[in-house]
């Protein structure tokens, strides 16, 4: 390292100074590697967007700044942690397949395992980041924090979001006390869990929300807490993403006005293992429909009732005889997460009491 003599006042001996600078490099060197080394694992989305002008907020092209350009655009991550970034697929969500999901899992999982990694931050687009959240939630053992985050506007937008929620995840991502809270998403300053949480609005910042609240607020680097989750997650839970080779058909129906059987037939011949139907109501089945969810049913298909309804849960038994018919409640999820959960569990079973459970459990 060259010490100009500009910067050296000359009363100072030569060696001393170089001394005295070179500690102080140390110090701060030290200081750094001390702090949390994080991993941001990008996807593409908004959060990697750009528009053509600052006034372009809605109209973008999603998933084209690459990772270390997010990261070179925001040093105050330093402050924060030793933070490292792979480029995993530049894509926008609503591409993301099965096979997206696996393979990111797999990488999550192997980060995960590695000691000189404290946390993980999945940068995402918001169309489909809930599923992903989910699904990790359900499949990737570890307490170390897993934190995704998006974007409503791109970063070349005016009052882009993207900085500082990445800034939030990263926060979050190196905080001990994010540990053991399951797969995290933090939006908008807060902390959110990645099964409850959704995305509600889909032109506004304030985007993603839980039915059953936050788990709390992220402000200057700092985490509020005022709940934690009580469904089964990461440690917890009985899916391994290491023991899933691929993941089974499960699509979803949505219920409606004048509705009729064509889709619901067209996914039986089509071979789905399970059929998720987002019903009116309380899960709602029209009368027309109910004889063509039976026959799915007899065919060896798992029928789960969901509701269109964005919030509250489906009462077992309560619209539908689900004992009777031998079908499966989705619980509070929404039809998008009930898909997530239905192809994870049955990886391990085809039982449709065993899915019940699996449903009031995770
Ligand atoms: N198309 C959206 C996506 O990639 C952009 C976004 O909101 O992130 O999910």
């Amino acid at each position: 390292m060259h010490i100009s003599s500009s910067s050296r006042p000359s009363s100072i001996p030569r060696r001393w100074f170089a001394g005295v600078v070179l500690s102080a490099l140390s110090t701060v060197a030290l200081a750094q590697a001390a702090k949390p080394h994080v991993v941001v694992l990008a996807t593409g989305g908004t959060i990697a967007g750009a528009g053509a002008s600052a006034v372009h907020s809605a109209t973008y092209a999603a998933a084209k700044v690459p990772v270390d350009k997010l990261l070179a655009g925001l040093p105050e991550l330093a402050r924060l942690a030793r933070v490292s970034g792979e480029q995993v697929f530049q894509i926008a969500s609503e591409s993301f397949t099965n096979e997206h999901l696996l393979q990111l899992g797999r990488r999550v999982a192997a980060l995960s395992r590695q000691a000189d990694v404290d946390g993980i931050v999945i940068t995402h687009g918001t169309d489909t980041l809930e599923e992903t959240a989910y699904f990790l939630n359900l499949t990737v053992h570890t307490r170390k924090p897993i934190v995704l985050v998006g974007s409503m506007r791109p970063g070349t937008a005016l009052s882009a979001d993207g900085a500082l929620n990445l800034y939030d995840a990263v926060s979050v991502a190196a905080s001990q006390d994010a540990a053991g809270k399951g797969v995290l998403v933090t939006m908008n300053d807060e902390i959110q869990s990645g099964r409850d949480v959704s995305k509600t609005i889909n032109i506004k910042t304030e985007a993603f929300k839980s039915q059953w609240g936050a788990l709390g607020m992220v402000v200057e680097g700092r985490n509020y807490w005022f709940r934690a989750p009580v469904k089964r997650h990461t440690m917890q839970s009985e899916f391994n993403i290491d023991d899933i080779q691929a993941l089974p058909a499960v699509d979803i129906v949505y219920g409606y006005g004048h509705m009729n059987t064509t889709a619901i037939e067209a996914y039986g011949q089509a071979g789905v293992r399970a059929l998720i139907h987002a019903g009116t109501g309380n899960g709602s089945v029209a009368a027309q429909a109910v004889g063509a969810l039976r026959a799915l049913r007899a065919q060896g298909v798992q029928v789960i009732r969901a509701a269109r309804v964005p919030d509250g849960f489906v009462v077992r038994n309560a619209e539908q005889p689900d004992d009777q018919y031998d079908w499966v409640v989705a619980h509070d999820l929404r039809p998008q997460k009930a898909r997530i959960l239905a192809m994870v569990a049955l990886t391990k079973t085809q039982d449709s009491q065993e899915l019940q459970r699996i449903f009031w459990e995770y």
